[in-house]
């Protein structure tokens, strides 16, 4: 037998951990939740077998191995994700586990050559449904992933979500969502941050030749190369998209190929050679060392299996799945241990036989655990918020859209890792100036021009706001929010419940019309954006909630939407007179008292009950429930009592915004006390329409509003 290191043997041969010095980054990270916790029997006597405890240390960057030591480190680790995952697919066949299982197998050289060198717990990664072999070198254990897969009480998720969306975002291996394409700005954002805040630190997105299809695959390279922010792009290519050959996939010859249209180094090489993956990682980080920016890496590898546990894969072609089985990177691998190390059989076999015992060991303790228990589950997609006390601001009297200067000003001035993004922000000080003034005080590494891609920003902002930044998205207007539909609600609106880490981000949307601007730019998207469990919605009228709603959202731990409305930044104005009271922030506002009607309204519509107030002869009470998720109805149900009469106001049309909704749920809390059906003022049913003449009959307004009062009070 060849010299090599003795703890690795240590390890591998004896199925050991020798060395609790090098304990997983799982374990390592600091618990900041219920989820964040380890997964560990409450006895503490079970078994935790930690793969990537085994790991020399020599074989994370800077460092490399020598081919011995790599093959010696990684064998029993591919070894162990094939039967973990060969296990997985019989615990599916035999009901234990539900969802799917995507199977890993053939993908273990990719795994093992990528995730070796990068640093758990310091890279920023996010794997991919073929990573579990990732996921053990970045400090999974084996139990771990089985309590996942079995979505039972003590997997990671909690069985808040099953099979491979799971991650641990406090350790920057960030918890993939479905959606392909969607984590790939993450690890960009993430990687920013870290190095903003002077971290040495590299970024690895994974992705498949179907998944680079996705717009945000062009998205988040081309935001890495701009910022010249270090993220290995590694494309999983498999020559399959579940059944969809790459032939249907794209049409340049290699996907690296495309490195070029992003200015950066792209390569391809063999993915069922570890070693080759390995040694092109390596080299790829020290290049991103030397000069930081992103670099592709296409691995050619292999599935063995259909796309998941229920497709048989007769779609690929028998003399391809022949010549797959020929390149399968475990036996290669194996023969590795022989030719280049020098292990005999019967020590291959010793090894093998105790990671098949780890494995059982691992399920014989995942399967009893209990299931999860719907009574002590924590039933709220938010985190939970402790909103400090901070410096109070004064100004005799702002406009709203000075009040959002102000407030970013002071947000910026408050919290060095806050920092705006959007586009046309720096210079020209956004598309309503509401930005104005800020790059030259704060610089254009806090106030960033981006490039025209709303889905990658919200990515990019969620990804550094897990690693300490405070990103502030403006959207140039609230419609092309629906460009980030799927980073904003299914991404960072789910990433509190999955991942038991905060989400703190905030966006900021001019919205509403009445400036002639037809219906691509006069959105308000409340509606919309309340069907999305997890995000906060604040909806100011005048200049002191602007600057409130603002400064609360930012100080949140959870993505806030504040909406502005874009008519009332330079129509509507007042003193502002924030005593830094925070948690005073978050309740509806109350305008006027009145016993004969409760009018409830935001945004300008707030100003249009307010003249219609001033034209009626009757008593408007008229309140704005400030916050339109979470909701806080009660003072409004309470006012409801007092004159039994609602009357909800809403910019856009009946079916698109919250107005059915609160007049529903004021009622039936209200429901003794109405003297008249409730009413609801809204848009018609339309897209907003351009012409003055057309969207002034569209809107709402204080003529329509009176008329209203007076057809309840009749
Ligand atoms: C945006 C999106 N559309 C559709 C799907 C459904 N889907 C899941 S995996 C998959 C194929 C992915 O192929 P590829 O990116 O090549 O990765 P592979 O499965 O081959 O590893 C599809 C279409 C998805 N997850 N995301
Ligand atoms: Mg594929």
């Amino acid at each position: 037998m060849k010299d090599v290191p003795s703890e690795v043997l240590d390890v591998n041969t004896r199925g050991n951990v020798t060395r609790a010095s090098r304990a997983s980054a799982d374990r390592r990270a600091p618990p900041t939740s219920e989820t964040q916790a380890s997964v560990g029997p409450p006895d503490g006597k079970a078994r935790r077998f930690d793969p990537a405890a085994t790991l020399p240390e020599a074989a994370r960057f800077p460092h490399r191995l020598t081919a011995e030591a790599f093959y010696m480190a990684v064998y029993p680790l591919m070894f162990l994700s094939r039967r973990m995952e060969e296990r997985m697919m019989e615990l599916f066949q035999k009901g234990y586990v539900k969802g799917t299982v995507t199977i890993g197998i053939g993908n273990e050289a990719v795994c093992a050559g990528t995730a070796l060198p990068l640093r758990p717990g310091r890279d920023v990664v996010s794997f991919l449904h073929r990573s579990l072999l990732s996921h053990l070198l970045f400090g999974m254990t084996p139990e771990q992933l089985f309590c996942q897969y079995l979505a039972n009480a003590d997997s990671p998720t909690h069985g808040r979500e099953g099979n491979v969306h799971h991650g641990q975002a406090a350790t920057r291996r960030f918890p993939m969502i479905s959606h392909l394409g969607k984590m790939l700005s993450l690890p960009v954002g993430g990687t920013w941050s870290a190095r903003k805040n002077g971290e040495d630190v590299f970024g690895l997105a994974v992705i498949g030749d179907g998944g680079s299809s996705t717009g945000e695959f062009h998205e988040a390279l081309n935001l890495a190369s701009i910022h010249h922010v270090p993220v290995l792009f590694l494309i999983e290519n498999n020559e399959y998209a579940f059944s969809t050959p790459v032939a249907s996939q794209y049409h340049c010859r290699r996907l690296s190929d495309r490195a070029a249209g992003y200015g950066i180094e792209g390569e391809t090489i063999d993915g069922a050679d570890a070693w080759a993956v390995y040694s092109a990682v390596c080299g790829a980080l020290e290049a991103m060392h030397a000069a930081p920016g992103p670099r592709l890496l296409e691995c050619m590898t292999l599935r063995l299996y259909g796309h998941a546990v229920y497709d048989k894969g007769d779609y690929v072609p028998a003399e391809k799945m022949a010549e797959y089985r020929r390149r399968d990177p475990l036996p290669a691998a194996r023969r590795k241990l022989q030719t280049l190390c020098g292990l005999s059989e019967a020590q291959i076999a010793t090894i093998e036989s105790r990671v098949e015992e780890e494995i059982q060991a691992a399920v014989n303790a995942a399967l009893p655990r209990p299931r999860p228990d719907p009574q002590t589950q924590r039933w709220t997609p938010f985190a939970p918020a402790a909103p400090p006390r901070i410096e109070p601001f004064c100004a005799p009297r702002l406009k709203n859209g000075e009040a959002v200067n102000q407030a970013l000003a002071y947000l910026l001035e408050h919290n060095p890792r806050a920092f705006v993004l959007g586009m046309d922000v720096g210079c020209y000080g956004s598309a309503f100036k509401t930005c104005k003034g800020l790059i030259d005080r704060f610089g254009p590494e806090r106030v960033m021009d981006m490039p025209i891609c709303e889905s990658g920003i919200v990515g990019f902002a969620l990804g550094a706001s897990q690693i300490g930044g405070r990103p502030i998205v403006e959207f140039q207007f609230a419609d092309f929010s629906t460009e980030a539909a799927t980073q904003i609600g299914l991404n960072a609106g789910t990433w509190y419940y999955r991942s038991g880490s905060p989400a703190p981000i905030l966006l900021r949307l001019p919205c509403g019309g009445g400036l002639t601007m037809g219906a691509f730019h006069s959105g308000e998207f409340e509606g919309l954006w309340s069907r999305f469990p997890g995000l906060k919605l604040l909806y100011p009228a005048t200049a002191q909630e602007t600057f409130e709603a603002l400064v609360a959202g930012l100080y949140d731990p959870n993505p806030c939407l504040v909406f502005e409305h874009k008519q009332l930044y330079w129509s509507k104005s007042g003193p502002v007179d924030f005593d830094g009271d925070l948690a005073a922030v978050w309740r509806p506002r109350q305008y006027t008292e009145g016993t004969d009607v409760t009018v409830v309204a935001f945004g300008a519509m707030v100003h249009e009950a307010l003249a219609a107030a001033g034209k009626s002869a009757y008593g408007l009470e008229i309140w704005n429930p400030f916050i339109l998720q979470p909701l806080d109805l009660e003072p409004i149900v309470q006012s409801v009592q007092k004159t039994g009469r609602l009357l909800v106001v809403q910019e856009c049309g009946a079916t698109q915004g919250l107005g059915e909704m609160l007049i529903s749920r004021i009622t039936r809390a209200a429901f003794t006390a109405l003297k008249r059906p409730p009413q609801l003022v809204a848009a018609l049913d339309v897209p907003v329409p351009f012409a003055p003449e057309l969207e002034n009959h569209y809107r709402p307004n204080a003529e329509k509003i009176v008329a209203a009062i007076e057809e309840i009070l009749q």
